[in-house]
């Protein structure tokens, strides 16, 4: 109960702040884009992930204003690197939403209205929703994906082969990335590993025009199969962790 109240301050009380993980582009290594990452600091707890407060934020509803502000923060942050310059030609900055955002109804209103107020070019945005959540919601995903069309607002599947999406819903949904889930990239290089799973994944992806980022990348020899295998783009902390939005700036510059 102390933290959902907490919780409930926390925008006011300027607490949260974005971090931004690299998407390198696999080919050139190059930085075609950001996750923003929200932390919490909290004024006694320190840094609070958002693992243990969005579960908070879904059930209480505070993930509504929350998710707006993340929203709103990374459109600004756009909004200064392009002014400096920084941004180029196909660049996204990707936001993560949450189920809870992604079923209600005013979302695209409310995305609208801060596209408006920060006077926001769209082409340099793309949101990231669960697989499940798509399989839960078909019709709002539906809906959603058009209305993202009409904007140039580009749409991930994050966490794939987690859920249990049918295939058939790559078909039916437009979606333009799909970012293979951290579990398949962790066990390549172990005897776990399993490459043909995500071979196939990434076949299937691109005979749907579909480009594949594969997160959680750690080592040299995940990124070289990765390559091999055609993987468009790449994540994790064997490029860089989240970081301060200063920092970000500066791989920008590099
Ligand atoms: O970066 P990190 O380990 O802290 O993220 C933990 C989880 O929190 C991830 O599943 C990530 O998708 C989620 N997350 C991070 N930022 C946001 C956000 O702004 N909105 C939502 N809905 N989830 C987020
Ligand atoms: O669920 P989602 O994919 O949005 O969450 C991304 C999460 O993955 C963030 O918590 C981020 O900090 C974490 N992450 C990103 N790269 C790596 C990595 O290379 N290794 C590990 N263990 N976690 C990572
Ligand atoms: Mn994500
Ligand atoms: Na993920």
């Amino acid at each position: 109960f102390q933290l959902e109240n907490e919780l409930r301050l926390a925008i006011e009380n300027n607490q949260f702040v974005l971090n931004y993980q690299p998407i390198i582009e696999l080919a050139d290594g190059s930085v075609i884009g950001f996750e923003a990452l929200l932390r919490w600091h909290h004024p006694e707890h320190g840094i609070i992930s958002p693992a243990e407060f969005i579960p908070i934020a879904e059930d209480t509803g505070l993930i509504i204003p929350i998710g707006l502000w993340v929203l709103d923060q990374a459109v600004k942050q756009l909004n200064e690197w392009q002014k400096k310059g920084l941004i180029t030609h196909g660049f996204r900055m990707s936001v993560n939403l949450s189920v809870k955002q992604f079923t209600q109804p005013y979302l695209i209103e409310e995305i609208d209205r801060i596209l408006v107020k920060n006077n926001f070019q769209s082409c340099y945005l793309k949101l990231e929703i669960t697989e499940t959540a798509i399989v839960e919601n078909p019709e709002a995903a539906r809906q959603l994906l058009q209305q993202l069309t009409h904007r140039n607002i580009h749409l991930s599947l994050d966490d794939f082969g987690t859920g249990y999406s049918s295939l058939s819903y790559l078909h039916r949904f437009p979606v333009n990335t799909l970012k293979i889930d951290r579990s398949f990239i962790t066990c390549i290089g172990t005897p776990n590993e399993n490459l043909q799973i995500v071979d196939a994944i990434i076949t299937l992806a691109h005979q749907l025009q579909i480009s594949v980022v594969a997160e959680g990348i750690e080592t040299a020899e995940q990124l070289a199969k990765l390559r091999s295998l055609g993987c468009d783009q790449g994540q994790g902390y064997y490029f860089s962790k989240p970081v301060e939005s200063i920092i970000a700036e500066n791989l920008l510059k590099q």
